[in-house]
């Protein structure tokens, strides 16, 4: 017997994630698919299905989901602003909670990784400075590149703060069992703290002591709001995904961490690598972190289930979260549960589109049991 197979098991054992209570330890990760009703950008009946299908999972983390129109980055994401999103969602984690799962929001504002035809009254999207980040959007019409983006005045800040506070609210109506806030892959949380996108030189840009303020600040609202047993934070240090660059990432978001353990969330959500490939891109150890943290730690990227396990069973993890596998596996705990086949994820239904790709992954059959 491998050491795989004799440890396999720890994928399926109970966790208690903070406040909240997971049946197994394996994490459907957020993941965009642009498939929200156009229009109201809420979530519809093929989204419920989809998430319904999902709720196997010990925790399913929703997709993006935009705190204001504002914080919106690409075409038919869904919010989480309006009475119509929050009935949308509703929806959604009832089915999870009907079929025994736990699902959290991801709360997301992009900054600057817009553009103006997504934005209220076609505005410049915002940013901690007015550095346009060298990426690409899509739009109705297609890829473009991002929106010129404006630097975010100092009496704005506590306007974006109450944007995720009312989000975690709504979140909370919708009946989730708590938030993850989106602080990865070049996103607005993400821009502050970072000396690529933040030279800010009030109290939330300079040394690394005020570029995380914004998110501690957030942290600590959205906190007030759920608890701080069901909040947690994804971050992705060295990833490249939206232009993201920092002069020193791991004293950054060693700082970061250890300020986010002393205000006693659930957990992080670390992006190992750059995201949706290599996991080594670039120099990190991560050990520090998971050794500052005193929550619980969500390792991601482009894991099997020979490297999920590995994680668990070497303790630098306590729950793997995996994305493209959940897109083509519905049943992806039960695979794993019997080293079974996957399905194979189809790129070009990934973003936008209907139910094909979407909702038509097949579940293992009872004669393939
Ligand atoms: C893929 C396409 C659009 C957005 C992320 C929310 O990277 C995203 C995203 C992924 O975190």
């Amino acid at each position: 017997m491998s050491r795989s197979d004799d440890q396999a098991a720890l994928l399926f054992e109970p966790f208690q994630l903070g406040d909240i209570a997971l049946s197994n330890r394996v994490v459907m990760a957020p993941l965009t698919r642009n498939r929200a009703t156009r229009g109201s950008d809420a979530p519809n009946a093929l989204n419920v299905e989809y998430y319904r299908q999902r709720a196997g999972a010990g925790l399913i983390i929703s997709e993006g989901t935009q705190i204001s129109q504002q914080g919106q980055g690409y075409v038919w994401t869904p919010g989480i602003y309006s009475s119509e999103q929050i009935a949308g969602w509703k929806a959604v984690t009832d089915a999870v909670h009907a079929e025994g799962g736990k699902i959290i929001a991801q709360i997301w504002h992009v900054g600057r990784v817009s553009h103006v035809s997504l934005q209220p009254g076609n505005q410049a999207p915002i940013a901690p400075s007015a550095i346009p980040a060298n990426t690409k959007t899509y739009i109705e019409n297609g890829f473009t590149e991002v929106s010129q983006p404006r630097e975010l005045a100092l009496e704005e800040i506590p306007g974006i703060i109450g944007d995720y506070v009312k989000a975690a609210e709504n979140a909370k109506a919708a009946g989730f069992d708590g938030i993850e806030l989106h602080g990865a892959h070049g996103y607005l949380l993400d821009q502050f703290l970072r000396d690529g996108s933040n030279t800010r030189n009030d109290i939330y840009g300079g040394p690394i002591e005020n570029r995380v303020r914004l998110v501690l600040e957030v942290v600590d609202a959205v906190s007030k709001v759920f608890g701080k047993g069901r909040v947690g934070i994804r971050i992705s240090p060295v990833s490249p995904a939206n232009d993201a660059r920092d002069s020193n990432p791991q004293a950054l978001f060693l700082h970061l961490v250890e300020k986010l353990s002393e205000a006693g969330i659930a957990f992080i959500h670390v992006v190992e690598g750059a995201t949706r490939d290599a996991r080594d891109y670039l120099e990190f150890d991560y050990a520090p972190l998971r050794k500052a943290f005193k929550g619980a730690y969500i390792a991601n990227n482009s894991l099997t289930r020979e490297l999920a396990i590995e994680a668990l069973a070497e303790k630098r993890a306590d729950l793997v979260a995996f994305g493209r596998l959940f897109i083509a596996n519905p049943d992806l705990v039960e695979r794993l549960r019997r080293d079974a086949p996957l399905n194979t994820p189809d790129v070009a239904t990934f973003y936008g589109g209907d139910a094909k790709g979407y909702i038509d992954y097949p579940f293992l059959t009872e004669k393939a049991a």
